[in-house]
């Protein structure tokens, strides 16, 4: 049976990714630059492996920030690759029903159901499937040199992995239309103006600001965060009543946690709040 601790995670040698645990921040790193960090089935894998371990009950994981090596967060799915799932032929057309079920959506899932705030540090281009992912962050951040692509439609597909679920969320119908129809690049500056980045930060800042709110987070109200989380992605199915009874039960449940009484102890003390997280 595989070992999902982070501890011996970090001690594993992933081929396409990196994962760094210090204290309670995460990071992974896309590492597949000399192809924009394309999106192998080794590496969807990988990335799999590594997200699940940070979702379980003895990761001390508070907050995850992904990004991708080089100068690309993600090109999407590996069109090079000689996927051991799929080739492309006119022979024999692919199923691609079966790698998007098998291999992305566990991946998708298990971001969206993280218990921890994510930070997408979006470096150069985050195309087709690679944009999706970035999507499944809390929190986007991009460098000057990112870029945003539905990709899908160059290549005579729809948008998968999420991104026709969470975009017109993000953005609205009208936008997201026009990102999956026409295909074109978003500049940061033009996904700040969407409200689809939080922050454009100079490349060479990138990571360090995303390391400054990824740490900021990791010190905050964990359980706050898992739900909020929880009551955002509720937020879109329920009708009002429903909403306002998990709200409710949320906070039945966060009102007896040790944050809950350490926050209401340090306003009254006038001092500010050390968060366990518990
Ligand atoms: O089961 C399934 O697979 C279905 C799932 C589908 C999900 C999807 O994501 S579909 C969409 C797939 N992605 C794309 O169509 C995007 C393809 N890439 C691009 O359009 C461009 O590369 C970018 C606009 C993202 C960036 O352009 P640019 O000019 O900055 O870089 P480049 O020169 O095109 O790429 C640099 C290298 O990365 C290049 O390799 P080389 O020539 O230097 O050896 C290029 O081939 C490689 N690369 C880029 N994208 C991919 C890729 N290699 C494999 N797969 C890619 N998607």
């Amino acid at each position: 049976m595989l070992d999902h601790r982070p501890e011996a995670l970090k001690a594993r040698n992933f081929q396409t990714i990196e994962l760094a645990i210090d204290g309670p921040l995460a990071r992974i790193r896309l590492n597949r630059p000399d192809r924009l960090n394309a999106l192998s089935p080794l590496l969807l894998r990988e990335l799999h492996q590594a997200v699940t371990s940070l979702g379980t009950g003895d990761s001390r994981a508070r907050c995850l920030i992904i990004t991708g090596a080089g100068r690309g967060f993600s090109a999407g799915a590996d069109l090079l690759a000689n996927s051991e799932e799929e080739t492309v032929s006119e022979a024999a057309p692919p199923d691609l029903s079966r790698s998007l079920r098998s291999l992305y959506h566990p991946l998708i899932m298990a971001l969206h159901d993280l218990p921890i705030p994510i930070i997408a540090a979006v470096n150069g281009p985050a195309a087709g499937a690679g944009m999706s992912l970035a999507l499944t962050a809390d929190f986007i951040l991009a460098a000057r040199s990112a870029s945003f692509m539905q990709a899908f439609v160059q290549i005579g597909l729809a948008p998968d992995a999420g991104s026709s679920w969470a975009l017109p969320r993000l953005i609205g119908p009208a936008r997201a239309a026009r990102l999956m129809m026409l295909g074109e690049k978003l500049s940061a500056e033009d996904a700040l103006s969407w409200g689809l980045v939080m922050a454009v930060h100079d490349d060479e800042k990138l990571l360090d600001e995303a390391e400054k709110l990824g740490h900021r987070l990791a010190q905050g109200p964990s359980q706050s965060y898992a739900a909020i989380r929880a009551l955002l992605r509720a937020s879109a199915d329920h009708d009002l009543p429903t909403q306002l009874e998990l709200e409710a039960e949320t906070q039945k449940k966060l009102g007896q946690t040790a944050d809950f009484i350490e926050g209401v102890r340090a306003f009254i003390e006038k001092r500010p709040a050390r968060f366990s997280g518990q």
